[in-house]
């Protein structure tokens, strides 16, 4: 299994200005997580691509597996160091889909209606993967099963937890906690934290 460590883990001020590390990942989001039954689970993506498509369970697990160990940064100021993700890399979505060169951004859309932003050179980056495990177990429901986007170089309300839809968009545009006053962004080391 290819193996990627996210260049952030290697930067000089590894720990960005305003974060402390704790020892694990605290669990944060905006209700309970999700029934999920993986029969009836489907992966959509959609708009600013050639071929619209639905991906089932066992399409996701056809496709190549990689390793990402990342840093966790969460706006809240708590950071994680090496935490381990395996998934798919998202240059499997470029290879199905077609993306067409009006697509500027990416909105992920979950199944707690949870949505965000990601402009898409952010989103087709080295480290950028969909995870479903978790330090080699099956990712927990409260980390978000059964997928996860994983956006190292962003604060950790980019990585989206129970994935349903992943929208190519012409613009970008806030999802849920940029409208609620968020950084559109979200760069870590630039303290992207607010919008004020
Ligand atoms: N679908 C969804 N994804 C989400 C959230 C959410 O509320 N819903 N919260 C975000 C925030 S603010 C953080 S810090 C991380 C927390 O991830 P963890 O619970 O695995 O530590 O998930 C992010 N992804
Ligand atoms: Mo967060």
């Amino acid at each position: 299994m290819k193996r990627i460590i996210s260049p952030i883990n290697s930067r000089q001020d590894r720990l960005p200005p305003g974060q402390h590390w704790t020892d694990r990942l605290i669990i944060l989001g905006i209700s309970d997580p999700p029934d999920i039954n993986l029969n009836n689970y489907r992966l959509k993506i959609f708009g600013e691509v050639e071929d619209p498509t639905t991906l089932t369970w066992d399409d996701i697990m056809d496709l190549e597996r990689v390793e990402l160990v990342a840093d966790f940064h969460c706006v809240t100021r708590w950071s994680c160091k090496d935490v381990v993700w395996q998934g798919f890399h998202v240059n499997e979505i470029k290879r199905l889909v077609n993306i067409k060169p009006t697509a500027k951004s990416v909105m992920i859309h979950s199944l707690d209606g949870y949505t965000t932003n990601v402009p898409i050179e952010y989103f087709f980056d080295e480290d950028v993967i969909f995870a479903y495990k978790l330090f080699d177990k099956p990712l927990p429901a409260d980390n978000g099963y059964p997928l996860r986007l994983i956006v190292p170089k962003l604060y950790s309300w980019k990585s989206a937890k129970f994935v349903k839809g992943i929208e190519f968009i012409p613009e970008d545009r806030p999802g849920f906690w940029e409208q609620r006053g968020y950084h559109i962004l979200g760069d870590p080391w630039k303290e992207q934290r607010y919008s004020y």
